[in-house]
């Protein structure tokens, strides 16, 4: 053997051997691909790559922004230090100095105040012990009754409406699996092709088997693409479109008797209800020919079995929820659940999406979905928690509500966990008001967002490749994020900074966590005999059985895949009909001469909300660097607007200027843009600040605006 080739092999095994394997769970969208970070050193340089490792979800799959989420996560601009504001600059703290801050202004605020003078605002892109935690903290060291979270923004619309109809909301009420057995599926504003992009093979196969898919977006997105019937209705008009297809159901006798007799209550008020309603106003109002309508009724109740997905399309209208009931009254009418091949979903979001929203970060609620003015409920908690029940705070308000509480100066402080709200939130302009006039705010993240960087104190955390901790997936699965890359710096994760916090507040003896396992265990404890169920899950468990669909109420069940297969959740065991109001009788802005268009918005394939992540990855920028206004070409051409040009899009609270993209695939009413950008690309200035009066949901899918051409 020559002397080189020794030579090279041992630098070779030497390179094998700097070969680290770290791994973890994809940090963005619900489907939580499991993958592996690989860190090499190859001549002097080190090198990354993720891939995908087989789980029951998505089989190895990742797409795009899972395989460059190391980029953002290691990248130079993450925050390794604490930061507290001295002279409107930051400058560098140590954990002591800025625990200190924390201390002295929040006990002075609070003895100046009241404990309701302090706010806490949350995400579902936590673990669920950082979730629960974070609720805890609220409640326990804080005494607030002010807790809510950026999933208010998400999913509360179909969780509300999950929980009227049915009196439980887990996403989807059935196993990923069961998609290919459905006949006919329906997908109402959810864009699963670029936002749960590892979900399409189920898609695809549920069409192999030959199911009929229909897809309700007023933009024929890649999603669409696959659909054979593409439904491109007015934006905001769901409601009024699903009153339609029940008006052909109940006219051409669709309906399944028998499941509305044994399974239902409510049903002859809502029949009373549409029986009255004219087709041709709804085909005025939704744009929607009524054969289409016809259509949908007839596929949807004629085929043995169906499946209705939504997403924020639908869900974020200041009438939501009642849309999404209205679909639901579809399901349940022709009796299309609690069997396989059957059921709704309600794509999660963000990648905890379903269990942030389970235990206590919402303003009304207890860990396991308990009720935060149920006496008995509270009582169960404050039993968990060691205190007295009459310790437990109310029930508090909203998250947009909250920034109106800071706007008037009743709330004096915030602390914000994993949310840009600055951007993300409606009528976004009075957000950054809103927080410019808190006492004390303090932002907990990987790096200085756009909301941060308003901040008196940036606490710096941990990231998903070194946070270890639960999430619960897109199908009610509770899976274990392993994640072992060491925590550099002066980094903390969530739940430490919490535990600290509390510490200093003099609660330390409630929050004596030493690790995300710990928390768990209270977790589990906390969420027994509620609705959310998790006592029967442990990290034993997880890590053997690959995730386990709650409830899960014993170490012996394993777990609930198909939910209603007997009874609903409530009392009486029925599901419940609704009555859905829509058009003129919804309070939404009309478009006017002022305002001819509708302005929808939502994402891109390369990006992940407000970007403050994806925009830090080089990969990611080359594939969608800024932000663009879809337009049809005909609008454009009556506009005077060229593909490329700059546009200012103006609504009655604000404008923004972008680059047009000419498309014939979206409406020739409709303006559609991305969110994920920042400035004068940030559309929700000129969203607006209406909620939903069930969920508290803003509508980010529907605001008249006006165009015209940039000039500078
Ligand atoms: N690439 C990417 N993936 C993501 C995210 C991301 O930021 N980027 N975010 C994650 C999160 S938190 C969420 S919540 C999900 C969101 O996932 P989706 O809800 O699927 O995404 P959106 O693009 O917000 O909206 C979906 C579709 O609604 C359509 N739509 C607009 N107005 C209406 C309407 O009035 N009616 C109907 N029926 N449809 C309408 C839009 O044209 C759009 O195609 O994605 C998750 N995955
Ligand atoms: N116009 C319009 N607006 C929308 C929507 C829309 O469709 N249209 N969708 C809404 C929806 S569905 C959602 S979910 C919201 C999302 O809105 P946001 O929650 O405001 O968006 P993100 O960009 O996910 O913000 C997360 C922040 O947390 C930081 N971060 C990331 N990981 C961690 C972590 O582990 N710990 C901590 N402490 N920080 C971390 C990131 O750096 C970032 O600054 O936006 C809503 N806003
Ligand atoms: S963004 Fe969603 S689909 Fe893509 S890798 Fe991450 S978790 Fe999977
Ligand atoms: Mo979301």
């Amino acid at each position: 053997m020559n002397q080189s080739f020794l030579q090279y092999a041992q630098q070779k095994s030497e390179q094998q051997e700097r070969k680290r394997v770290f791994p973890s769970q994809c940090p963005f969208c619900s489907m939580q691909c499991k993958m592996q970070l690989v860190e090499q050193h190859v001549e002097g340089r080190t090198r990354y790559q993720t891939i995908g490792i087989h789980n029951p979800t998505t089989f190895g799959r990742i797409c795009m922004k899972g395989q460059h989420a190391h980029q953002h996560a290691l990248h130079r601009e993450r925050l390794n230090h604490p930061l507290i504001k001295r002279n409107g600059q930051f400058v560098k703290a140590t954990w002591q100095e800025a625990l200190e801050e924390i201390k002295t202004r929040t006990e002075a605020l609070q003895a100046a105040h009241g404990h309701d003078a302090i706010s806490v605002y949350g995400s579902a892109s936590i673990t669920n012990e950082e979730a629960y935690l974070l609720g805890k903290f609220a409640r326990v060291a804080l005494k607030t009754k002010h807790i809510d979270y950026n999933g208010r923004l998400c999913m509360s619309s179909a969780a509300t409406a999950a929980n009227q109809t049915f009196g439980l909301d887990r996403g989807l009420t059935f196993p990923l699996r069961d998609i290919k057995d459905a006949r006919v599926l329906i997908l109402a504003g959810t864009n699963i092709a670029e936002c749960q992009p590892t979900l399409m093979p189920y898609m695809e196969e549920a069409k192999k088997n030959g199911a009929f898919l229909i897809v309700i977006d007023p933009r024929k997105t890649a999603t669409a693409q696959l659909a054979d019937l593409h439904v491109s209705l007015k934006p905001g008009s769901d409601a009024a479109l699903t009153n339609g297809i029940l008006h052909i159901m109940l006219q051409e006798h669709l309906i399944d008797e028998e499941f509305i007799r044994k399974r239902t209550s409510g049903f002859q008020e809502m029949k009373q209800h549409i029986t009255q309603m004219s087709l041709t106003d709804i085909v005025q109002q939704t744009g929607v020919p009524v054969e289409v309508l016809q259509k949908i009724a007839r596929k949807f109740a004629q085929e043995k079995t169906g499946i209705i997905l939504t997403a924020r399309g639908i869900e974020q209208q200041i009438d939501g929820t009642a849309a999404v009931r209205n679909l639901l009254n579809i399901l349940i009418a022709t009796g299309k659940i609690g069997k396989p091949g059957c059921g709704y979903g309600a794509i999660t979001g963000q990648g905890n999406g379903q269990g942030a929203r389970e235990h206590g970060q919402k303003a009304d609620q207890l860990p396991g979905y308990r009720d935060i003015t149920n006496p008995l409920h509270r009582k169960e908690i404050a039993k968990i928690w060691n205190i007295d029940e009459k310790e437990l705070p109310g029930k508090g308000v909203s998250a947009f509500e909250m920034f109106e509480k800071m706007q008037e100066g009743e709330i004096k402080a915030l602390f914000l966990m994993c949310s840009n709200p600055v951007q993300s939130g409606p009528h976004a302009s009075f957000i950054k008001e809103a927080i410019e006039q808190l006492s004390f705010f303090v932002a907990i993240d990987l790096f200085v967002s756009e909301t941060a960087a308003l901040a008196d104190v940036i606490l710096p955390t941990s990231s998903y490749l070194e946070d270890e901790g639960t999430m619960t997936n897109i199908e009610g699965r509770v899976t274990l994020r392993e994640a072992t890359y060491p925590l550099k710096h002066q980094r903390k994760h969530d739940w430490q900074i919490i535990c600290d916090i509390a510490t200093v507040l003099g609660k330390g003896d409630y929050f004596s966590f030493s690790s995300a396992e710990d928390i768990f265990e209270e977790l589990r404890a906390a969420t027994k005999g509620g609705k959310a169920d998790y006592s029967g899950i442990t990290y034993e468990r997880l890590r053997k059985e690959q995730g386990i669909l709650w409830p899960c109420s014993h170490l012996e069940d394993p777990g609930t895949e198909r939910l209603f297969e007997h009874e609903f959740s409530h009392p009486d065991k029925l599901a419940k009909f609704a009555v859905v109001a829509h058009g003129k009788k919804v309070a939404k802005e009309p478009v006017s001469q002022e305002y001819p268009l509708y302005l929808t918005t939502g994402r891109v394939m390369a990006h992940y909300q407000t970007g403050v992540q994806t925009r830090k990855s080089t990969s990611l920028v080359a594939r969608q660097f800024e932000a663009y206004a879809e337009l049809h070409p005909d609008t454009a051409k009556a506009y005077g607007l060229q593909h490329g040009e700059l546009v200012t899009i103006r609504s009655t609270r604000g404008s923004v200027i972008i680059r047009c993209h000419l498309s014939d695939t979206i409406r020739k009413d409709t303006v559609f843009v991305p969110f994920h950008w920042s400035k004068h690309q940030s559309i929700n200035q000129l969203i607006g600040e209406h909620l939903d009066p069930h969920s508290k949901m803003p509508g980010f899918k529907y605001c008249p605006v006006q165009l015209s051409a940039y000039k500078n």
